[in-house]
Formats: C-alpha cells, sequence, structure tokens
C-alpha cells in the first residue's frame, strides 16, 4: 500500500513538473500597470543605489605603454586601440585580495543606499562569476578563482541590500559579437554575421546563469544595445527571456533601443523596458507616469582610473540626490574599485558624509513623490501625502524662507534633523509661507523643512 501511493505521489509530481515545462513562455509585455506598479515598488521607495564598476580594466587603471589614456576607463581596451590577445593578458593579474564583500555592502547600506548594481560583465566580455559558457572569467582565467558575484550576493543578502547585475549586450572579446572593425569602434553600423550565435549560445545562457544561481535578484541593467546588431525584436526577446525565468526582476529600457542617446529616457514608441536610463545627466524636469535613474560618477570615470583626481564634494553629490529625488527619479552612484579589490578612499570618504546626512534626512528622500511645485530659487522639495520637504541648499537672507505658492495656514513647521521637532515661526498669506529659520545649526549641504499640512497641497496654494 505505502509502496503504491509513493508511486502514486511520484506519478503526480512527475506530471505536475512536465505540465510546468510545457507552459509556453509567458509575454510579459502586456502586463497591467497594477502589476508593474507592484514590483517596481520597492525600487520607487528605494530612491538611491551603488553602481560599481569593476573588472579587468582596474588594472591598467586608465594608463597603457606609458601612456594615460583619455576618456572613461572602462573603454580602455577600445581608446587604447589594444588588440584582444593584448588585453587577455590582464586576466592573468586580476586578483583582488582585499576585496571584502561586505565591506562594500555596509558602505553602500550606511550611505543610505538601498541597492547595489554590479559590472557581471561589461563591454570587454570579462566575466566576474563562474560561466559555464565562457573561459573569460574570474574561475578560469584569473589567479584569484572566487565567484566575486556571489560573495556580493551573500553579503547583500546578510545586510538587506538589493543585488543587481549590469550586463553588457555588446562584447568586444566575444569572436561572434566582436564588430568587424575592431579594434577600432568608429562604426555601430556595421552588423556581425554570427551574432545570432553569440546572442543563442553565450548572452543567453550566461543570462541564465546570473538569473538563476544568485537567487533574488533587483535588476538587469543592460547597456551596450546601441551596436547595428542589437534590434527591437531581440531586446524585446530578451526582456521577456529574463523575466520569464524571474518574473519580479526589473529591467532597464537598454535592453531594447528605445533610449535618446545619453538623456536616457525612452522614446515615443513599443519599447521594452522598465524605466529610463539618463547617463551623467539630470533631466530638466520629471516626467510623471514615468520611472527613470540618473547614473552618475563621482569623478570622470565609471572604471578606476589612478589620476582622475576631479572627484564632485559631498555637497555636490547630495544636491545632486536631491535634485532627483524632487523630480521623481532614482540615483545611481557610481564607484570604481582598484584591481586589489579596494573602493577609493576619495569615494569612501564621500559615501559616509552622505551616509551622515541621510541618517537625518533620509525620511524626506525615501518613499518620496516629485515635488508638487516648480523649483524654488533656494533649493527643492519632494513630498509625501500631507507633508511637503523643503530642501534649503542656500540660506535665505534675515533668515527667511519663503514657500510662495503656499497661501494658506498649515498645520507644523520644523526642522527635520531636529529630534525634538521644535515648531519654528511661519506666517502664511498671499506672498506665501514664511518660514523663520534659527540663525545657527543649519546643515552645511543642505537643511530639510518639514511643512505638515491638512487635506490637500492644491487647496494651500489659493
Ligand atoms: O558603463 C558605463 C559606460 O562605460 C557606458 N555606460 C555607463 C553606465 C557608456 N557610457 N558611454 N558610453 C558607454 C559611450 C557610448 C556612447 C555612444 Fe551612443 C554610443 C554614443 C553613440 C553610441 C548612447 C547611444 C549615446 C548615444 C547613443
Amino acid at each position: 500500500m505505502k509502496i503504491l501511493s509513493t508511486l502514486l505521489v511520484i506519478v503526480f509530481l512527475l506530471g505536475v513538473f512536465a505540465c510546468e515545462k510545457q507552459q509556453p513562455p509567458k509575454n510579459y509585455l502586456n502586463e497591467s500597470q497594477q502589476e508593474k506598479d507592484t514590483r517596481m515598488q520597492w525600487w520607487r521607495e528605494a530612491r538611491f543605489g551603488m553602481f560599481i564598476h569593476w573588472g579587468l580594466y582596474a588594472i591598467p587603471a586608465g594608463e597603457y605603454n606609458g601612456q594615460k589614456i583619455k576618456g572613461i576607463g572602462e573603454w580602455i581596451m577600445d581608446r587604447a586601440d589594444i588588440p584582444v590577445e593584448e588585453y587577455e593578458k590582464f586576466a592573468a593579474r586580476f586578483n583582488p585580495v582585499k576585496y571584502d564583500a561586505d565591506e562594500w555592502v555596509l558602505l553602500a547600506k550606511n550611505a543610505g543606499m538601498k541597492y547595489i548594481v554590479i559590472t557581471s560583465k561589461h563591454h570587454d566580455g570579462f566575466c566576474l562569476w563562474d560561466s559555464k559558457v565562457s573561459d573569460y572569467d574570474i574561475m578560469d582565467a584569473t589567479p584569484y578563482k572566487k565567484d566575486i558575484l556571489k560573495a556580493l550576493k551573500e553579503a547583500c543578502d546578510r545586510h538587506g541590500i538589493n543585488l543587481s547585475f549590469y550586463h553588457s549586450i555588446m562584447d568586444w572579446h566575444h569572436p561572434d559579437a566582436q564588430a568587424p572593425f575592431y579594434p577600432h569602434y568608429n562604426d555601430r553600423k556595421k552588423s556581425n554575421p554570427n551574432f545570432d550565435n553569440y546572442v543563442r549560445n553565450y548572452l543567453k545562457p550566461q543570462l541564465k546563469e546570473l538569473v538563476d544561481q544568485y537567487g533574488k535578484l533587483g535588476i538587469l541593467w543592460f547597456d551596450g544595445e546601441w551596436i547595428g546588431d542589437w534590434t527591437p525584436p531581440l531586446g524585446k526577446d530578451l526582456y521577456n527571456y529574463v523575466r520569464n525565468l524571474q518574473p519580479d526582476i526589473i529591467i532597464n529600457n537598454r535592453v531594447d533601443k528605445g533610449r535618446q542617446g545619453m538623456e536616457g529616457l525612452t522614446k515615443e514608441g513599443d519599447f521594452a523596458g522598465d524605466y529610463g536610463t539618463p547617463e551623467q545627466e539630470i533631466p530638466d524636469t520629471g516626467l510623471p507616469g514615468v520611472d527613470w535613474e540618473s547614473c552618475m560618477t563621482m569623478n570622470d570615470t565609471w572604471g578606476f582610473k589612478s589620476f582622475d583626481d576631479n572627484w564632485k564634494s559631498t555637497k555636490t553629490l547630495i544636491h545632486n540626490l536631491v535634485d532627483i529625488a524632487s523630480k521623481g527619479g532614482n540615483y545611481l552612484l557610481n564607484v570604481g574599485p582598484t584591481a586589489e579589490g579596494l573602493i577609493p578612499e576619495a569615494s569612501v570618504k564621500r559615501l559616509k558624509e552622505i551616509g551622515k546626512w541621510m541618517m537625518e534626512n533620509g525620511e524626506a528622500i525615501y518613499s518620496t513623490q516629485a515635488s508638487p511645485f516648480r523649483q524654488p530659487q533656494w533649493g527643492r522639495f519632494t513630498q509625501k501625502p500631507g507633508i511637503l520637504y523643503a530642501f534649503v541648499f542656500d540660506s535665505p537672507k534675515k533668515g527667511e524662507l519663503v514657500i510662495e505658492q503656499i497661501k494658506k495656514p498649515v498645520k507644523k513647521v520644523y526642522i527635520l534633523a531636529d529630534e525634538k521637532k521644535n515648531e519654528l515661526k511661519s506666517k502664511s498669506g498671499q506672498k506665501g509661507l514664511t518660514i523663520s529659520l534659527p540663525g545657527e545649526g543649519l546643515d552645511e549641504h543642505a537643511t530639510v523643512v518639514v511643512v505638515e499640512y491638512e487635506g490637500s497641497i492644491d487647496g494651500l496654494t489659493k
């Protein structure tokens, strides 16, 4: 009897398995707005993430044959015309013994970042994990021989950070993806006759490894989609391929061909991708109903360059974060670790300072909506139901902050960083809401003033 029931269970399970196997892939391109809202929720609340560009390019660190090469560090293979056979040799020297995944994740977390996007593979084609379809990876080609992504995923899980992968569609190393004009990157229209082989037998199996082997991921962040070989049907197919492997994953718009240059926002039309990706720029205004994330560097490179010291100030970085939040976007701020596995000290210093500010003021960033008002001269706004956050970049003369749009009395005004929430004197009228700021104790980067009100914000403006 027992044997019979066991057999029945096995037959049943096989049936279930077979049914699952036979299910056709789902088309996620026509998902409902509600389904998308649910999937995007964590990302919309997060507002702030860390980009990590790490790969072989950290070894030359911007220099080749004794020359300082112009341009972004991770593009050195192209910019210095390094032949594949030469560039490959960096792998034998990639041994980042100082890499400490927990340290990186805690640095991001303590800066107030909620997610990390790391380069599983950049344009140079080198892979940071143990890919079964490639020898050009951390396990087979380097003396390090440890799965960098696995260690990072485990650390992210320990500390409650969403891990995501940046994956380049363009690949300067794979023979079937490598443009025929290589090493000169000067024509993105020529095509490669065997590109289909690269997509079917390399790109997709690699993505399957990444999506299947590391548990739940946040985002797949594609790039390098502008090459002539990549087409909108391939983009849509890849979008569905990845979503079928992990339905809740978020995929940026560079999976398809819809973005408008570096502005990164998707043109009108039928393009796959969940959000726009402005690169090194912040759109002048946000776009209601459109999700976007500005990715930006702290100096002038993504991948480590030993001589790039053009660091933005902490104040600029905080103002960028605030500016982006006030327009309803996310900020993906980059670090480029060294070949040893260290995040540059200048980045660490800035991230710690941002973290200090976020500790006191994060409430005005996370889960907020874009400003209801045009931006004032003195700073920015974000909002939540019943609350307007005013970020004061430049302290007003005579200590009087005026929010012109608010004409009616509000419930309470105070400084967010003030634990006691001491009420600030304020007066409303046709000139707006005039708030008396204290003479001292304001934040050197940005002071957040909280305006609590009843009813709708529109009701306060007339
Ligand atoms: O990974 C970092 C860079 O290496 C990569 N994206 C970030 C996140 C990158 N940035 N710039 N580029 C790559 C150079 C590409 C520029 C262009 Fe184009 C490609 C100019 C013309 C084709 C993108 C697509 C801008 C206009 C169309």
